[in-house]
């Protein structure tokens, strides 16, 4: 994004009320003339601005459309999303991100997508990822005092943050271990966690999320209508992206602070309390499938079960088939 107009957008977030034209181009160190251009170019881009003559300019509403400026609105992060890139229509975020990520991409870029062509999932499915409709994006993280072993537990962290977010709409949020966003029994959302490391230490995390946002039931790809559901389908409202994403960056920054600097043990009790079927009876397939009590979540991430005959299992990988 061009610096100057994020610098502009920064700047008229942070202030209350109108700044003047004179103040913008003393404070961006650009001409009057360049302000006003700069300014029509936001209410091209959709942005409903206020310019009243001898007050100045204020930012009334960003427009539901995403792009990088409208993305960066208001954004109160310390790092995360202050570097971002949006895409219009990429294979997979998650591809862009690598890719970002191996040229040296500071911590806390994020990449965003209009559309995936070819958005994924674990263990390589396919993740539905439609134009305009929901948040796709990625995060490059480089956690320098993490293990790799223990790098599969910023998914429950991120799961985490996510479900709390989600906490402030009326909607019943749960999370399925381990990396799916439920509500009413449906996906709603996923997060796919990738890691370059070497041997003892991580290069860098990818850390995937698709929520699917203002879907209507016909939205939804066929082969995913029955176990899927939008924000728009269970409140009957629809939302701004752009503020979603704002809200989702803050609450992971957030707890991805806590766990570098606490580890995981807290985070381990909310996400217990924020679990999909906690203390019932599931269906979980390893080499086999078989039935196992859900009883919580080992301090290392794994799932802990208890199987019919009282015996207590970790599972590192696993499907929870329900
Ligand atoms: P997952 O492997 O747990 O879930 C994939 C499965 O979810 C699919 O096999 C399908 O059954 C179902 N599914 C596919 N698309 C959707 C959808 N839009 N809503 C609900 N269910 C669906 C979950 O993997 C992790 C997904 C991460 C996606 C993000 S988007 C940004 C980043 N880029 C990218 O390519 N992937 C990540």
């Amino acid at each position: 994004m061009e610096s100057t107009r994020k610098q502009l957008i920064d700047f008229l977030s942070n202030h209350q009320g109108y700044v003047s034209g004179q103040e913008l181009s003393e404070q961006l160190n650009i001409s009057r003339s360049a302000v006003w251009k700069h300014m029509n170019h936001l209410k091209k881009e959709g942005y409903q601005i206020e310019g009243i003559t001898n007050k100045g300019y204020r930012i009334i509403e960003i427009p539901n459309q995403m792009n990088e400026s409208s993305l960066q609105w208001n954004l109160q992060t310390k790092w995360l999303g202050q570097s971002l890139i949006y895409k219009e229509s990429v294979r997979s975020t998650q591809l862009v991100a690598h890719d970002l990520a191996r040229k040296d991409a500071k911590q806390g870029s994020v990449i965003v997508a209009g559309e995936q062509t070819s958005g994924r999932g674990r263990m390589r499915r396919h993740w539905d990822s439609k134009a305009g409709l929901g948040l796709w994006f990625s995060s490059i993280l480089r956690p320098d005092n993490i293990e790799p072993k223990d790098a599969s537990q910023l998914t429950l962290v991120a799961a985490v943050a996510i479900a709390q977010y989600l906490e402030k709409f009326p909607v019943d949020v749960k999370i399925k271990w381990p990396n799916d966003l439920f509500l009413n029994g449906k996906k709603l959302a996923g997060i796919l966690t990738e890691m370059q490391a070497e041997q003892d230490a991580i290069q860098y995390i990818v850390l995937g999320i698709g929520m699917n946002i203002n879907h209507t039931q016909d939205d939804l790809h066929e082969t995913v209508k029955e176990k899927a559901t939008s924000l728009l389908i269970e409140t009957g409202e629809s939302f701004n992206l752009n503020e979603v994403l704002n809200g989702l960056l803050m609450n992971i920054e957030r707890k991805y602070e806590l766990f570098i600097e606490e580890g995981f043990h807290e985070i381990k009790h909310e996400w217990e309390q924020l679990a999909y079927k906690m203390g019932e009876w599931i269906i979980v397939k390893t080499h086999k499938e078989w039935q196992a009590q859900l009883i919580g979540i080992h301090e290392d991430g794994a799932l802990k079960v208890r199987d019919t005959d009282g015996q207590q299992h970790e599972l590192y990988s696993a499907e929870i088939l329900w």
